[in-house]
């Protein structure tokens, strides 16, 4: 609780939707700040390393393929309660069952194609931000 960080993606298929500005237009909307934020194609060993815990679910190729198949949204969220905000913005994983309004709803194609990506705590964030930001990155808001 308290003011959070947390870690956000905007997938490639979200990116390639042109969807970017509506995406984070929710979340300016909803008291989390943008305090860091790259655009970039993910390295397929990153990727990797970032999905660690999924290295034995049978979607784990498939799902690494897609998230390295374009460019993506890197970003640090600031606010209150950051963490939990930012995922009731996104929605459930599966945008078919995503409550009507979030961003996979919105935006999602189906559970891997899914628009974004939320850390699910707070030691999650500060592990997910450490591989993709320096701490000079991402500012004080
Ligand atoms: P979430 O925390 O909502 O992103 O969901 P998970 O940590 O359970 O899943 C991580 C990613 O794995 C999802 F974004 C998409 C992918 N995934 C699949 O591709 N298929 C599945 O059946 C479950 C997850």
């Amino acid at each position: 609780m308290g003011i959070e960080k947390t870690f956000s993606i905007i997938k490639p298929n979200a990116v390639k939707k042109n969807a970017i500005g509506d995406i984070i237009h929710q979340f300016e909307t909803n008291g989390l700040r943008v305090a860091a934020a790259k655009l970039t194609i993910l390295s397929k060993d990153k990727c990797e390393l970032f999905y660690a815990e999924h290295k034995e679910r049978p979607f784990f190729g498939e799902l690494v393929s897609f998230m390295t198949s374009g460019p993506v949204l890197l970003m640090c969220l600031v606010g209150e309660n950051a963490v939990l905000k930012n995922r009731e913005l996104m929605g459930a994983t599966d945008p078919k069952k995503a409550e009507a309004g979030t961003i996979r709803a919105k935006h999602g194609a189906n559970v891997g194609e899914n628009a974004v990506h939320g850390s699910d705590s707070q030691d999650s964030a500060k592990r997910e931000l450490a591989i993709f930001f320096d701490k000079h990155e991402i500012v004080n808001l």
